[in-house]
């Protein structure tokens, strides 16, 4: 379908949510603490890399699933609170690089419904957000599992074997993306890489884009699918954390942005951006034809940090006047 990306080239304002066994850690762990900044080596410390940067054994991370248990999650309200905030499409991690995934999946044990939760978070947003008429896409992490054995970099910049990881791509990532689109029907996927080693060969991406155009005919797919080369077979580029394109770019395109230096939750991540830095990237992405995709890192118990809903309804009351609030 040659218009499937309407709806993105006007979208403008989309709610990006990273949420995981990692939330539950906080940013520290046996009394380390994440740094809330970029390094000047350039290293980032993100809370959802907390297994890898503080070097935690994967039989004990996995454990974190036992007590994963965020008896507040309410999907309508997060929902609610996109579509108030004047935002009109919607992206979650349906897993990480931890390898954890938020829906029922039958391709592997380490998931959200094996946990005392129980419940398929995805489906329920994919239900609010059918309720509420916003679009929906999933991040998924198809270049690195830490969970399943050859899925990518078990260590810091350590690549496993072709072999290893090949078996990991066909019986993890390549089921788990198509479970996506066939019991979601998602109207975006988002693929992850950068600018690392990489197992993402041309073969390989091509692959992945092969399944879901068998799978779907209105599933954008972004161009992070390969850093080092995207192709043109992909609906749309991802810029990097608010910065925008010199000059005209030949496909649609949007910046993720988080509200803190982390993406997902950490407690001592104190970088906030104001209010009126995120209205400015905002509006500076749509007067280049972009959108911006903003990124709140749920608590563990399910619930939004304050921070976080104080800026979006901040957001909202200049995004859609008049509302009650
Ligand atoms: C990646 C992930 O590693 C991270 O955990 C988060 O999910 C984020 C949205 O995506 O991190 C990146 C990837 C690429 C860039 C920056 C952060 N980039 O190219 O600037």
């Amino acid at each position: 379908d040659p218009q499937k990306a309407e709806w993105f080239k006007d979208a403008k304002f989309g709610m990006f949510i990273h949420w995981g066994l990692y939330s539950m850690l906080e940013g520290s762990y046996k009394n380390r603490t994440l740094p809330d900044t970029t390094l000047e080596n350039g290293n980032t410390w993100y809370a959802e890399w907390i297994q890898m940067r503080l070097e935690i054994p994967g039989s004990e991370y996995q454990k974190l699933a036992q007590a994963f248990n965020p008896v507040d999650f309410d999907a309508d309200a997060w929902i609610a609170e996109a579509k108030n905030a004047g935002m009109r499409y919607f992206v979650i991690t349906s897993k990480h690089h931890d390898g954890f995934a938020l829906w029922d999946t039958k391709v592997s044990d380490f998931k959200v419904t094996n946990t005392p939760f129980k419940r398929d978070i995805l489906a329920e947003l994919v239900a609010a957000c059918k309720k509420y008429g916003i679009k929906y896409g999933f991040y998924y992490s198809h270049w690195q599992d830490w969970e399943y054995p050859g899925g990518g970099m078990p260590n810091w910049m350590t690549m496993v074997p072709d072999d290893q990881f090949e078996k990991y791509w066909q019986e993890k990532s390549l089921p788990q993306v198509k479970e996506l689109l066939v019991n979601f029907d998602p109207d975006l996927l988002w693929f992850d890489t950068w600018d690392w080693p990489t197992h993402i060969t041309d073969k390989r991406r091509d692959e992945l884009i092969a399944l879901v155009r068998e799978n779907s005919s209105k599933c954008l797919i972004n161009g992070r699918i390969s850093y080092l080369n995207p192709g043109d077979n992909i609906d749309f580029l991802e810029m990097h954390d608010n910065q925008y394109p010199e000059k005209m770019l030949d496909k649609p395109w949007q910046t993720p942005a988080t509200m803190v230096h982390s993406w997902g939750w950490h407690a001592k991540d104190y970088a906030w951006k104001p209010t009126s830095e995120m209205l400015g990237y905002l509006v500076n992405n749509v007067s280049k034809g972009g959108n911006y995709l903003l990124n709140i890192g749920p608590k563990p118990d399910g619930t939004f940090p304050k921070a976080a809903t104080r800026r979006l309804r901040e957001m909202g009351a200049w995004m859609v006047p008049n509302q009650e609030s």
